[in-house]
């Protein structure tokens, strides 16, 4: 079987097991190729670390294209994550002037969660980011990021089967073909997500693991999209990656508190696509 190639647009934060530091191993563990495009470079991520640096990398992602371009370097899909407001031009750019036919786009809406803005994000970037989930395959917003994405004001928790549906309807309306909505509970002991296809809603549902970890998210949306392009359905590919975040949280060290330790699912991971 010919081996599929992503490209990942999101930022590298040097540290803090996060956006590239977590897309790149965990793609390649499920036998994907995973090319990367970052379009900023941090020195650490914004959440919880006290500065960073921030090297915008904007004017480089159109010299890029064009060099891929002008080599015919192409994609079978973009899986793309935390991103800024320029970026996002750029990037639409990209998606369709490197696409294979029937390339696949798994966007990750990385911009908030529990109820807020990641520092640094203007209230208006939602309705930016917006224009990103037009064009999904596949839409991976935690609740906090669908309610700010289709203009309402997010609730930390105490939504109902009503209110999650009429979320998922609203985030097909921006343009999504699937959306896959994390953070659902209607039970305090379970957690997880709803999958619909604009037809039909699915749910998968762990048990809720207490304590706060960085990064899940995007752990989350790596196994998915590294699922997703071995085949696997999306409520498979949910579940797959939901069962991979559970077991890293679980494997996190005590004290370590920017992110999980997502690399010892490696061996796992790698033997589910073996
Ligand atoms: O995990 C999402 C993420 C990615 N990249 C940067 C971040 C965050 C979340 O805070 O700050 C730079």
């Amino acid at each position: 079987m010919i081996m599929k190639r992503l490209l990942t647009v999101q930022d590298i934060s040097c540290v803090g097991q996060c956006s590239t530091t977590v897309a790149l191993p965990l793609i390649s563990a499920c036998g994907v190729e995973c090319a990367i495009l970052p379009p900023a470079i941090l020195s650490n991520h914004t959440g919880g670390f006290k500065s960073w640096t921030f090297a915008d990398l904007t004017p480089e992602l159109g010299k890029v294209e064009a060099k891929w371009v002008e080599q015919g370097i192409k994609f079978d899909a973009f899986y793309s994550g935390y991103v800024c407001e320029t970026h996002i031009a750029p990037i639409l750019s990209i998606m369709s002037s490197c696409a294979n036919p029937g390339a696949v786009r798994i966007v990750d809406p990385a911009m908030a969660d529990n109820g807020r803005l990641y520092t640094g994000f203007a209230g208006d970037f939602p309705s930016k980011m917006a224009q990103l989930c037009r064009g999904a395959d596949y839409l991976l917003p935690n609740l906090t990021e669908a309610a700010l994405l289709v203009g309402t004001e997010p609730k930390l928790s105490g939504y109902t089967e009503k209110e999650i549906e009429e979320l998922i309807s609203r985030l097909h309306a921006l343009g999504a073909k699937n959306v896959v909505l994390t953070g659902v509970s209607f039970d305090p002991a379970r957690l997880g997500s709803a999958v619909s296809d604009g037809n039909k809603v699915e749910y998968d549902f762990n048990e809720r693991i207490e304590r706060m970890s960085h990064g899940t998210g995007d752990v989350f949306a790596s196994v998915f999209a590294g699922a997703i392009m071995r085949g696997k359905s999306a409520l498979e590919a949910t579940a797959i990656a939901a069962d991979i975040v559970c077991e890293a949280i679980r494997a996190t060290d005590a004290d370590h508190w920017y992110g999980v330790n997502f690399e010892r699912t490696i061996p796992h991971l790698a033997g589910v696509f073996s």
